[in-house]
């Protein structure tokens, strides 16, 4: 048998790294009776067009992250919301892996021939900019490249700037031609599709993580023996840890691959955040060559809570925008996620 697996991001990205463990294990443990195939992303197409192939079947296996699979599924545009999820990374992978919020959003799933596998973070999601970002006014006109669910579209016009929806592959050279003025994304997809060449201003807000969910053919699951089902979950279970490794080990690695080009480039890059854990993580060579003896790369210190608050305040009517449009279940997704006080 070949079970096609399809991810929305290239080689050497977090979803690849789960979609080739997925691989390794399943081939493993069938004995090579089942092939994995890892699609990685361009090969089928975008985002939406492979959640559509996984619908009718032409792959079995594929990632279908919230900003795109929201237009279909309303309610999974909780995980969009901005100063919900908690702040420690892992305290956010406790949470989207308690197989109650699993079972709950499969039913979500399951009148659009998918099954919910797993729900993942990415990590921290990071504003790479080519002007200072501290405060919603700085926002005012700046033209902010989102997937395309309506409430990312919310969430930056919230804040004053003006939400440009854009297929992963064009944000690239949208910031070369000046058509967008920003994007947000976890540092390994900044570093991978090299945003940083092209904007000068990399600001950590934490305001959010990027989540995004595996799924599969619904009757595909169905038609499986029961040991494959079984194999299936079992594996599914064992990669909740290993990819919040390796999503926590890509912070760091990538981020100091970004310090290295722009040193290499002689193009400038401001840091607004909180690095502290990341200058940690250098050895004493690396913090003199990356941060000491690298006159390209300026750190400032992260925004003040006050400064947080401010876009903590413009978000909150972004909840009303959820509680319109996410769906008939939108009250009880926002309540799963982030307790009964934040509707009242
Ligand atoms: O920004 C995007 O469109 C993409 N970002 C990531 C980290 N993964 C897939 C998604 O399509």
């Amino acid at each position: 048998q070949t079970w096609r697996f399809a991810i929305e991001e290239a080689e050497g990205s977090v979803q690849h790294e789960y979609a080739l463990r997925f691989k390794q294990l399943i081939e493993e443990r069938t004995n090579g009776e089942v092939e994995v195939i890892v699609y990685p992303y361009g090969t089928l197409g975008t985002s939406t067009q492979i959640t559509e192939q996984l619908n009718m079947g032409v792959i079995e296996f594929a990632m279908a992250s919230p900003g795109t699979l929201g237009k279909f599924i309303p309610e999974l545009q909780v995980f969009l919301l901005h100063f919900v999820l908690p702040e420690d990374e892992r305290e956010t992978q406790r949470l989207l892996s308690d197989p109650e919020l699993i079972a709950y959003f499969d039913k979500l799933y399951a009148p659009k021939g998918l099954q919910l596998l797993s729900i993942f973070s990415e990590g921290e999601m990071v504003w790479t900019m080519k002007d200072k970002v501290r405060s919603p006014e700085d926002f005012e006109g700046l033209k902010m490249r989102v997937m395309t669910s309506p409430l990312l579209l919310a969430a930056y016009n919230a804040y004053g700037a003006s939400a440009t929806p854009m297929p992963y592959s064009e944000v690239y050279s949208g910031l070369q031609l000046n058509m967008i003025d920003g994007q947000v994304n976890p540092i390994f997809a900044i570093e991978r599709q090299k945003f940083h060449e092209v904007t000068s201003w990399m600001i950590f807000p934490g305001h959010t993580s990027f989540i995004t969910t595996c799924a599969a053919n619904r009757k595909f699951i169905g038609q499986q023996p029961k040991e494959h089902q079984e194999l299936i979950d079992s594996v599914i279970e064992e990669l909740d840890d290993y990819i919040f490794t390796v999503q926590m080990r890509y912070q760091t690695e990538r981020l100091k691959r970004i310090l290295r080009d722009k040193k290499r480039q002689q193009s400038q890059l401001t840091i607004i955040g909180e690095v502290s854990q990341f200058l940690e993580s250098l050895t004493s060579e690396e913090r003199i060559e990356l941060v000491e003896n690298n006159p390209h790369v300026t750190l400032v210190p992260g925004l003040s809570p006050k400064e947080r608050d401010g876009f903590r305040e413009a978000s909150k009517s972004v909840h009303d925008v959820f509680l319109r449009i996410g769906g008939p279940h939108s009250h009880e997704v926002l309540q799963l996620l982030s307790g009964p006080s934040s509707i009242e």
